[in-house]
């Protein structure tokens, strides 16, 4: 397996590789600002849903780690879990660790603790360390799903970048092509921001994975024709119904698998279940600038004045979907009950965003 670089945190330092760079350039960022952090966060740096989580959590420390312990410590770091808050708004796992942190600072605070950033620092690794086990057990329970020689479509970045730990659906895909299942892997350039060629294209090249790269209005044509055999994305929300918020242009492909009987899988951690949203229309979308799309690669493309509408995720009806793939199990329709038995078992009953 290719050492894939993953979010790394030592001597009170985050270290990740800037993502917007790759795959051209390898900008690895170290910083111990939590404002680094965030605007990382913003301008896609680190993305995918539970890097963003992990990440925040680090940051977090960071910020108490810049202070004295006291009052003046809290409140700043009340203002930096305020400021990560405003990074992104359709990805729950970013607030699902701020809240954690959030209550380990108020705890600690209200105790006058001395040590408050060496606890906030005990939670965001534990916040690290969930995550990677959930990529895991993800893998695990997702490769039986592709049967052998499988053709598969994936859409956006679900890898190791995206995450704390091995990635999602995309760590699913490559523990099946290590089982020898996996023929090809058809990938989504993903536009506008094209994760799909820059970084889903760069991880399964390095593994040595049959990958071809497609437009994204490619995807019908490619089911019609019976290349595809299973439909892989990740999520940046489930609702509590299982509608899933995503990359934008899941919804069209779901539709697409949806009429061509091709299985549409969702595979994502826990905590990006939120059961307080009771489905896919609670889900606040991120719009970006209208330059992603009038400009490619720092190139205007589009002429002066027109406007774009530029939504970064869509949501995916439960309906579409045939199968979450979660850290805790193969959740099938109906997604409802099941979801909230899932969240039951977790460990922590910290999902409350
Ligand atoms: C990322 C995106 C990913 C999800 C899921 O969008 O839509 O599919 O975050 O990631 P962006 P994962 O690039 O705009 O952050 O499957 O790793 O949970």
């Amino acid at each position: 397996m290719v050492n894939r670089p993953r979010l790394e945190w030592s001597d009170g330092k985050l270290r990740y590789l800037d993502q917007s760079r790759l795959p051209h350039e390898s900008v690895l960022i170290e910083t111990d600002d939590h404002r680094v952090v965030a605007r990382s966060i913003r301008t896609l740096g680190i993305r995918g849903a539970p890097a963003i989580g992990v990440a925040a959590a680090y940051a977090v420390v960071l910020a108490a780690r810049a202070c004295g312990a006291g009052p003046e410590q809290a409140r700043h770091c009340r203002d930096a879990i305020t400021h990560l808050s405003e990074t992104r708004p359709t990805a729950v796992n970013l607030f699902v660790s701020l809240e954690r942190m959030r209550e380990q600072l108020e705890a600690g605070a209200s105790a006058g603790d001395a040590d408050l950033s060496r606890r906030l620092e005990a939670i965001a690794v534990a916040i690290h360390r969930e995550d990677q086990d959930a990529c895991a057990r993800i893998a695990a329970l997702g490769a039986p799903l592709i049967p052998p020689g499988s053709s598969v479509l994936t859409h956006c970045h679900t890898g190791a970048l995206a995450t704390g730990g091995g990635g999602t659906a995309l760590n699913v895909i490559l523990e099946a092509f290590r089982r020898g299942s996996v023929r090809t892997v058809y990938v989504d350039e993903t536009r506008p921001l094209l994760q799909g060629a820059r970084l889903t294209a760069w991880e399964l090249v390095q593994e040595g994975v049959d990958t071809v790269l497609i437009t994204d209005s490619t995807a019908g044509h490619l089911l019609k024709l019976g290349r595809v055999d299973s439909v892989w994305v990740g999520a940046d929300r489930i609702a509590a119904n299982g509608d899933v918020a995503n990359k934008i242009g899941t919804y069209t492909l779901a539709v697409l698998a949806a009429r061509h009987n091709v299985p549409m899988y969702v595979a994502a951690p826990v905590s990006t279940v939120d059961l307080l949203t009771v489905s896919g229309d609670g889900i606040t979308l991120e719009e970006r600038g209208s330059d992603e799309v009038t400009s490619f690669g720092g190139v205007q493309v589009a002429p002066d004045g027109v406007r774009a509408y530029v939504p970064a995720f869509d949501v995916t009806p439960h309906t579409l979907v045939t199968a979450l793939v979660t850290d805790a199990g193969v959740v099938r329709p109906p997604f409802g009950e099941t979801l909230r038995d899932l969240i039951g078992q977790r460990p922590r009953a910290e999902v409350n965003r």
